[in-house]
C-alpha cells in the first residue's frame, strides 16, 4: 500500500531515540502500525504524568499525500491528540478538538511568526508579511475591525444583485455549451469576474491573479516541488499584483477602495490600506475557486445529494458548508508556540510551529456522525475549514455569497452533473482541489 512506509512509533518526552520495545501494536488499515501510549499506572511509582509523543515520519506535503490525504488524516487523528512530524521537526494537530483549541487560543498558537511552515523569526518571509493573517494583537485588531466592517454580511450583500445576475449570465451559457470544464469555465471564471470587479480593479492583467494565489498557497508549505514551481514567475506576477493595491488603481464606491477610506477616518495608513489590498487579492480568489470546484465535483459524484438540493433549494446554503467540511479548499495552517503548553499529556515547547489539520478536523469520528459521508442534510457548521477565533475568515459572507449565486442558479437549470472525463487534481502544498473536471450537463 502506498502510505505502507508510514510508520507511527512513540518516542520518550522530546528526546531523539525511538523506543524500539514498546507495548501493543495496533493494525491499522493500509499497514499503518502505531504503538500505543503505556496504560495509565502500568508503572506503579511513577509519578511523571508526561506520557510518550507520538511521532510520524510522513511528508503532509508530498504528491502522495495530497493525492489521496484521507487515510493518512485518520492515521495522524489516531495516533494522538498531538504528533510529531520527525520529517520537518513540528508538531501537527488533526483531531477537532485539538485543532479547534489551538485556533481559539491566540495568545498560545500565535500567526505573527507565519502561518506557513516557515517561522518568520528564522528565516525572511517570501514576502512583506500580511498585516491581518501573519499578525497578533493588537496590530490584527486594528486591520481586522476594518475588514470585518467592509465584508459584514449586511455589507456583502449589497453585492447579491450583481453577482446573481453575473451567476445566471454564466450558467445560461454553459447550460447551452452542454459540455464545459467545470474548473476553468466556471469554478474559475466565476469568482475571477465578480470578485476583482466588487474589490474596483480593472479588467487588464487578472490573468496573474491565479498565478500569485499559487505562490501564497504553496508557500506556506515547505520549499518543495510544488513551492519551487509556482514561483517560478514570482517577479512579474507579484509587480502587478502591488500595481493594483494603490488608491490610484482603483475604482471608487468598491471594497478595496472602502479600504482607503479607513486611512480617512484615521483607522490605518495608507501603506497598512494597500497591504490589505493585497490581502483581499492574496485570500479571496483561490480560496473560492477551490471552493466552487469541489462543490461540482461532490455533486458531479454524488448525483442523488444533488436531487436532494434541486428539490429543496433552501439547502443550498448548508449544502456549501457540508462542501467545505467535506472537500476543504483549504487543508491546513499553522500556527507557532508563545510557550510551553501541555496538550493531552505531550509537552510542546517554546517556538515551536504547529501544523492545524483543518480538513482532518472536519473528517474527525469523535465530532461528526458518518464522518466520510457526504450528506447535503446534516448541519456542517462547526467545519473548520474557515477556521474560528481571531483569524476565523473574514471573507466567509463573499463565499457564501458566491456559492448561493452559482449553484441556486444551477439549481433552476441542471438536473445533473455528468463526469465525461477523469478530473484531474490540482496539486498544492495548502489547498486541495481539481486541475479539470470535464463534465455534460442533463438541462432541466
Ligand atoms: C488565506 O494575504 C493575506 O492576508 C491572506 C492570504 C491568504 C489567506 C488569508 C489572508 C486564508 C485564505
Amino acid at each position: 500500500m502506498f502510505y505502507s512506509e508510514e510508520a507511527f512509533k512513540y518516542q520518550k518526552g522530546t528526546g531523539d531515540n525511538p523506543r524500539q520495545s514498546l507495548q501493543t501494536a495496533d493494525k491499522r488499515p493500509g499497514g499503518i502500525i502505531a504503538l500505543q501510549q503505556p496504560e495509565a499506572g502500568a508503572s506503579a511509582v511513577s509519578i511523571d504524568t508526561t506520557v510518550d509523543r507520538p511521532v510520524s515520519t510522513i511528508d503532509p506535503f508530498s504528491h502522495e499525500f495530497l493525492r489521496d490525504p484521507y487515510p493518512h488524516h485518520e492515521a495522524l487523528r489516531e495516533a494522538g491528540p498531538v504528533v510529531w512530524l520527525e520529517q520537518y521537526g513540528i508538531w501537527t494537530m488533526a483531531r477537532h478538538q485539538e485543532v479547534r483549541d489551538a485556533l481559539t487560543d491566540w495568545q498560545t498558537y500565535c500567526s505573527s511568526a507565519g502561518v506557513g511552515l516557515s517561522d518568520f523569526r528564522k528565516e525572511p518571509p517570501w514576502r512583506p508579511p500580511s498585516i491581518i493573517l501573519e499578525a497578533d494583537p493588537p496590530l490584527h485588531t486594528r486591520t481586522r475591525a476594518v475588514l470585518t466592517r467592509i465584508l459584514s454580511p449586511a455589507a456583502i450583500n449589497i453585492l447579491r444583485v450583481t453577482f446573481e445576475r453575473e451567476a445566471e449570465l454564466l450558467v445560461a451559457r454553459l447550460v447551452e455549451q452542454r459540455e464545459f470544464d467545470g474548473v476553468s469555465d466556471l469554478a474559475e471564471a466565476y469568482p475571477l469576474k465578480v470578485f476583482p470587479d466588487a474589490v474596483g480593479l480593472s479588467g487588464d492583467g487578472r490573468e496573474n491573479l491565479l498565478p500569485y494565489g499559487n505562490m501564497v498557497f504553496n508557500s506556506f508549505g515547505p520549499r518543495n516541488d510544488l513551492f519551487e514551481l509556482a514561483m517560478a514567475n514570482a517577479g512579474p506576477v507579484r509587480d502587478w499584483i502591488m500595481s493594483k493595491c494603490s488608491r490610484a488603481a482603483l475604482a471608487p464606491g468598491g471594497l478595496g477602495m472602502q479600504i482607503f477610506g479607513a486611512v480617512d477616518a484615521g483607522e490605518l495608513t495608507e501603506v497598512e490600506a494597500g497591504m490589505l489590498v493585497r490581502s483581499f487579492l492574496s485570500a479571496g480568489i483561490d480560496t473560492t475557486v477551490y471552493g466552487l470546484g469541489n462543490a461540482l465535483y461532490c455533486f458531479a459524484r454524488y448525483p442523488e445529494q444533488w436531487t436532494v438540493v434541486r428539490e429543496n433549494p433552501q439547502l443550498i446554503r448548508g449544502a456549501f458548508e457540508e462542501v467545505l467540511r467535506f472537500e476543504a479548499p483549504v487543508q491546513t495552517f499553522f500556527r507557532t508556540t508563545t510557550r510551553d503548553i501541555e496538550v493531552g499529556g505531550v509537552r510542546l515547547g517554546d517556538g515551536e510551529k504547529v501544523l492545524l489539520f483543518l480538513a482532518a478536523a472536519n473528517r474527525d469520528p469523535r465530532r461528526w456522525e458518518n464522518a466520510e459521508k457526504f450528506d447535503v442534510r446534516r448541519r456542517a457548521t462547526g467545519h473548520m475549514t474557515f477556521g474560528t477565533g481571531i483569524h476565523g475568515c473574514v471573507g466567509q459572507a463573499v463565499a457564501r455569497l458566491e456559492s448561493e449565486a452559482v449553484f441556486g442558479a444551477l439549481a433552476r437549470r441542471v438536473v445533473s452533473f455528468e463526469l465525461t472525463g477523469e478530473p484531474m487534481p490540482r496539486l498544492n502544498n495548502t489547498l486541495r482541489g481539481l486541475d479539470t473536471l470535464p463534465l455534460r450537463i442533463v438541462p432541466a
